[in-house]
């Protein structure tokens, strides 16, 4: 079987450090964070900043510090959220494009998300979808209900992403799809063929979706931003403890993992690093 992307979704931008005081917050303590994870086999970082005071935020200032000291310290791809958090603005959300991130994420559909309701019109994601294209970055299609995967194929024909397609299913949302297994085998059936895929399984799932992946040949997502315990009732120190212990599955599983190189060949990521 193909090699295992690794992903470390490193913050996102719902953690808190109440939740886990390990959460890396500024550039620096994500490049850190960054560079552990790689070490342990991480070869994408998928990136959320925060202010000083720990809340989100889309200033490219903030997204050009924290890229520019990830890709000193590891070659990993820098993967910019553009989903942010919930309530930002479509012009919040697509600033940070033009530091042309290799890859960034795009949501290709609206749903509840907790008692908030994450906001992705038709507008939002063709202006999203029609900048990545123009400054060539490579869209990671965030699927968090199955009817986004038919939309992101109406987004396709309409020129805007091209192909091959790299869908995240992002499983266990309260509101999105559940994290069961069939759930993510119905996902996974219903991708284009050429496609490929990752899991990001929520909280608990994250461990029991990302094993089923790589026993399926897909990649898998693991981090602070998807979970914060190693085990139940146990905190994860770090995103690398949370990196490694997949990676050392996957190899178990007789699946190598991918350096960014390798990662880059397999995705098709067509942007020089810079
Ligand atoms: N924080 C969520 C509302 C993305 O990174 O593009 C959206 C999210 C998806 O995390
Ligand atoms: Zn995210």
């Amino acid at each position: 079987m193909e090699k295992t992307i690794i992903t470390c979704a490193l913050c996102g931008a719902e953690t808190t450090r109440e939740d886990n005081p390990n959460l890396p917050i500024t550039p620096r303590e994500l490049a850190e964070s960054a560079q552990k994870a790689y070490e342990a086999g991480a070869s994408i970082m998928h990136l959320h900043v925060r202010k000083e005071d720990g809340t989100p935020t889309m200033d490219p200032d903030v997204f050009g510090e924290a890229k520019e000291l990830i890709e000193e310290k590891t070659p990993a791809i820098v993967q910019f959220s553009t989903g942010g958090a919930v309530g930002m603005s479509l012009e919040e959300r697509i600033a940070p494009l033009e530091l042309r991130p290799e890859m960034a994420t795009l949501t290709t559909g609206t749903v509840n998300f907790g008692k908030d309701v994450f906001f992705n019109p038709p507008e939002y994601i063709e202006a999203l979808a029609r900048r990545m294209q123009e400054l060539g970055v490579k869209p990671e299609i965030e699927v968090f209900e199955a009817g986004m995967i038919k939309n992101a194929l109406f987004f396709q024909k309409k020129g805007l992403v091209s192909d091959p397609l790299h869908f995240d299913l992002v499983m266990g949302v309260p509101g999105g799809i559940p994290a069961d297994v069939r759930d993510l085998v119905y996902l996974v059936e219903s991708l284009p063929q050429d496609s490929t895929w990752s899991v990001a399984g929520v909280g608990r799932h994250e461990l029991r979706l990302g094993t089923v992946a790589l026993v399926m040949g897909g990649h898998v997502r693991v981090g602070f931003e998807d979970n914060i315990f190693y085990h139940r009732g146990e905190l994860a120190e770090s995103n690398a403890q949370l990196v490694e212990r997949i990676a050392r599955l996957s190899k178990e599983l007789g699946r190598d993992v991918a350096s960014p190189d390798e990662a880059r060949e397999i995705l098709k990521v067509n942007y020089p690093r810079r």
